[in-house]
């Protein structure tokens, strides 16, 4: 049985549309997955049971997450948030933990699950990190643009067994203070968290690069999207 896996779409005000990036999808379907929208709603009981009805939950790139989340006051630097979206990604997340089924975060998706469990975030990185690593590279997205440090003995060196692995680079926010509990898989070279993941769950992984815009041409992109699809399998 191909398992479910459920994504919360973002929210265009401007458009009245909520949508997601196709490749996110088109990722997911290739690796064997039905890939399925969420409401984008923090009730409890629509969290229980949106919760209750996927295998998995894919937590996709999206806006900048509202500051005060980690404790900060929102900074001119920061970019649009959706705090509505925050809360139901956020519940969401916290409801799949304590079912102890799988999720896979990318871009925000590493960076909300680093807030959730009490890590903060760079509100920009350019200004307040540095420029050493351009982390916000011209389209094509499907580029590999910088390089990260896979860190040796965790499970992302497992699934993907090389020192260096070249990635691509979609963001201006990234992890400051790193959650206590929170195990650090990757970095690129100005030290910045490209990978984690949360030890004694039986899969709550992330990376702070896009790998569904490189699934369709790059090999290490498709397997975090294959393993992911298969841990969700069970
Ligand atoms: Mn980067």
């Amino acid at each position: 049985m191909k398992p479910v896996i459920g994504i919360i779409p973002m929210i265009d005000d401007d458009d009245n549309t909520y949508y997601v990036v196709q490749q996110c999808m088109q990722a997911l379907l290739a690796a064997g997955a039905v890939p399925v929208l969420l409401p984008v709603c923090a009730d409890p009981e629509i969290t229980e049971r949106s919760a209750g009805l996927i295998d998995g939950l894919l937590m996709p790139g999206a806006p900048d997450l509202e500051p005060s989340l980690y404790g900060e006051e929102k900074l001119p630097c920061c970019g649009q948030t959706t705090p509505a979206r925050d809360d139901a990604e956020i519940a969401l997340l916290k409801k799949m933990m304590e079912l102890d089924k799988p999720v896979f975060g990318f871009c925000r998706g590493l960076q909300l699950l680093n807030v959730v469990l009490g890590g903060t975030l760079y509100q920009d990185l350019p200004s307040q990190l540095g420029r050493e690593v351009i982390h916000r590279q011209q389209p094509p997205f499907s580029e590999l643009s910088h390089a990260v440090n896979i860190v040796a003995g965790t499970p992302l060196a497992e699934l993907i067994p090389q020192e260096r692995l070249m990635v691509n680079s979609v963001h201006h926010q990234g992890i400051k203070d790193p959650a206590r509990n929170l195990v650090i898989m990757a970095r690129s070279d100005d030290g910045l968290v490209e990978g984690a993941y949360l030890p004694g769950y039986r899969y709550v992984f992330g990376v702070q690069w896009h790998p569904e815009f490189t699934a369709a041409s790059d090999d290490a992109s498709m397997t975090l999207f294959r393993h992911f699809v298969e841990v969700c399998r069970g």
